[in-house]
């Protein structure tokens, strides 16, 4: 058995033909670095330069602008307001008070917006810094131990671990391999400590910088991992391309079940793109766990698509190589076997909003955050009253990937001045619907570039008006999962929902149903190029046959399945249509 990652191995899966620009970019960036320090202090324009634009991401960051006020700017001769995003890297999603404080004031000193922004991959987002405080935020984030490494690029991403802690005693060991996995597949490269936190280059020489896991081009594409803890998919396993599924023997964590291949973003009318599930590669003992993880990242590494990057994640990989083939070779390079794939079930997804008292008796707060948006607007104090919370929480506070946020570990004597601000900022509010709670969006305008329709700024009116429909159809306690993604990319995963709407243009939406509770199909399109106005329509409609039809108890997308609504369930990107 060889454990050499750095030789390509069976190269005759490697795909051939001219390889896309990112692969020249990413060559010669000299591990990550690029020219970025240099761009740095070039005033003269507000972003960055040629290759740089990219190599940021790498960091961490990406390159936008106002959409709102684009058009405007362009008539005034004036470049677009150039600014940056920023990604943290929180592995579970865990970030405690001192940080929080931290944070709340950059966002309060140096963005435009104001805001933090929780996403749908357990972390934040902070939106609008400006060149000369590109450098500063990173300090602050190292001042209090947080960074934004590989957070996006074609590296592993932030690793996701369910939320809750209270739900099972397995959390804090699949939070700590969530920590080590990512630790694991880091970049190795300092770019970022010499960039942003001004630490010498030391010489080195090619063989001291070398990334044993990622290679000098890094991986093909974006690569997505996750720990779960059945029966809670609240990390949707779909959406990632490697997923360890908890294993658990009386109460002891034992292995993981191994999902690959997840993925939902696909490009309309481009029929070599399609979502994708995960399939089941078996079960290892939780030793073995880092292994396969750099197993399965090498075999991408060394097979993905490096020629057409629209077909270079992992699920093309494994369409393309067959998932047989990519299983043996993973097993060949961590030196292992999969054995069979122990039994679970994925019962739900989503969070469990309020108290619940958790193993260790401490107490655990779930806040529904409406789009992830922590800022005082609309009337509520959203951002003071996470600030409030963060001068007196001793516990943590943890990120969920419905874009909303734990205050964890909270003792019997401070619960009650928790809940008390949190009541007092709207961070708790009784009357949110189960609607509310089930629904979802990504940031689509104004900072998006890549957004064809609004999803976040949609997202609270189109909810009013799903909420008077349940109401009047008789379904006002029901619930829909209902996303919005601006794009097909699918950010807010609607490819994973009972309802998901997929931005076609302004105003305009692929409208795909029949997800599950569980996550475990993709939903199938339904209409297409829908406007708001039939947006609602279709859904009263459909809601209408739900109520007056369904079984005792069935879902919304189980309903649209089994009456004929959507003829054929998605499990594989071989059932998938584009319109
Ligand atoms: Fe995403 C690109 C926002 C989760 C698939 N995503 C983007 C960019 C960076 C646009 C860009 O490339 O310039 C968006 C920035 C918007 C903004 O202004 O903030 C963006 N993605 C987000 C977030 C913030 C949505 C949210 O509302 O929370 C999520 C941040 C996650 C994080 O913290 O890392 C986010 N993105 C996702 C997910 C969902 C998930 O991972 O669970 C997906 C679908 C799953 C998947 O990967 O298949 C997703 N984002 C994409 C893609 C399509 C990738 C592909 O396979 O083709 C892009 C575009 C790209 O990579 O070329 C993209
Ligand atoms: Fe932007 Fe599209 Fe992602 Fe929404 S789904 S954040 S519009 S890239």
């Amino acid at each position: 058995m060889s454990n050499d990652f750095t030789k390509v191995e069976n190269p005759v899966l490697i795909v051939e033909g001219k390889q896309a620009d990112n692969e020249r970019l990413k060559a010669e960036s000299d591990y990550l670095r690029g020219t970025i320090k240099e761009d740095l202090q070039d005033r003269m324009t507000g972003g960055f330069t040629s290759d740089n634009f990219q190599l940021i991401r790498t960091h961490g960051m990406y390159q936008q602008d106002d959409r709102d006020i684009r058009a405007e700017r362009q008539k005034q001769k004036l470049e677009p307001l150039h600014n940056v995003m920023l990604r943290a890297r929180l592995p579970g999603g865990i970030i405690n008070p001192t940080q929080w404080l931290a944070i709340d004031k950059f966002a309060d000193d140096y963005t435009s917006y104001g805001s933090i922004r929780l996403t749908t991959r357990q972390t934040f987002q902070f939106h609008g810094v400006l060149k000369p405080n590109i450098k500063l935020m990173h300090q602050t984030l190292n001042s209090v131990g947080l960074d934004s490494i590989a957070t996006a690029g074609d590296v592993n991403r932030n690793v996701l671990c369910t939320s809750n802690p209270v739900e099972s005693a397995l959390h804090q060991e699949a939070y700590e391999w969530a920590t080590k996995i990512s630790e694991h597949l880091l970049p190795k490269t300092r770019a970022y400590a010499e960039i942003w936190l001004d630490e010498e280059k030391v010489e080195t020489t090619e063989a001291d910088e070398i990334e044993p896991i990622l290679g000098s081009n890094y991986l093909p594409r974006k690569f997505k991992t996750t720990v779960v803890i059945p029966p809670n998919n609240d990390i949707d396993v779909h959406a990632n391309d490697l997923n360890f599924v908890a294993i658990s023997e009386g109460g002891e964590l034992i292995g993981f079940n191994v999902l690959v291949g997840g993925g939902l973003a696909m490009t309309h009318g481009d029929k070599s793109t399609y979502p994708r599930c995960a399939d089941d590669f078996g079960f290892i003992p939780k030793e073995h766990t880092l292994a396969i993880a750099a197993a399965v990242v090498t075999t991408q590494r060394d097979w993905g698509n490096r020629v057409n990057r629209k077909n270079a994640k992992t699920k093309y990989t494994l369409d393309r190589v067959g998932v047989d083939t990519f299983k043996a070779e993973v097993e060949r390079r961590a030196g292992i076997e999969f054995s069979e794939s122990r039994s679970y079930e994925f019962t739900h997804r989503g969070d469990s909003f309020g108290w619940v008292e958790g193993i260790d008796g401490k107490n655990h707060l779930t806040l529904f955050i409406e789009n992830g948006r922590i800022l005082d607007f609309n009337g509520q104090s959203l951002k003071t009253g996470m600030l409030e919370i963060a001068k007196i929480h001793k516990g943590d506070f943890r990120l969920t990937a419905n874009q909303n946020l734990i205050v964890a570990g909270v003792s019997a004597e401070d619960k009650a001045i928790i809940e008390q601000l949190a009541r007092d900022h709207g961070l708790i509010n009784d009357g949110v619907s189960n609607q509310r709670k089930s629904s979802m969006a990504c940031v689509a305008f104004p900072t998006c570039p890549l957004a064809m329709a609004e999803a976040e700024r949609y997202l609270p009116s189109l909810v009013d008006d799903v909420e008077a429909i349940l109401e009047k159809n008789g379904l006002k306690d029901d619930s829909i999962i209902l996303r919005v993604t601006g794009c097909p990319n699918g950010c807010g995963r609607a490819m994973l929902a009972e309802i998901g709407l997929v931005g076609k243009g302004p105003g305009k939406y692929n409208m795909y149903l029949g997800s599950d509770l569980a996550g475990s199909r993709v939903p199938k399109l339904y209409k297409e190029n829908v406007d708001e106005a039939g947006v609602l329509s279709e859904i009263d409609a459909l809601s209408a046959r739900w109520s007056a039809e369904r079984n005792d108890g069935e879902a919304f997308g189980d309903f649209v399945v089994r009456a004929g609504i959507v003829e054929q369930v998605i499990v594989s990107f071989r059932d998938f249509h584009h319109a």
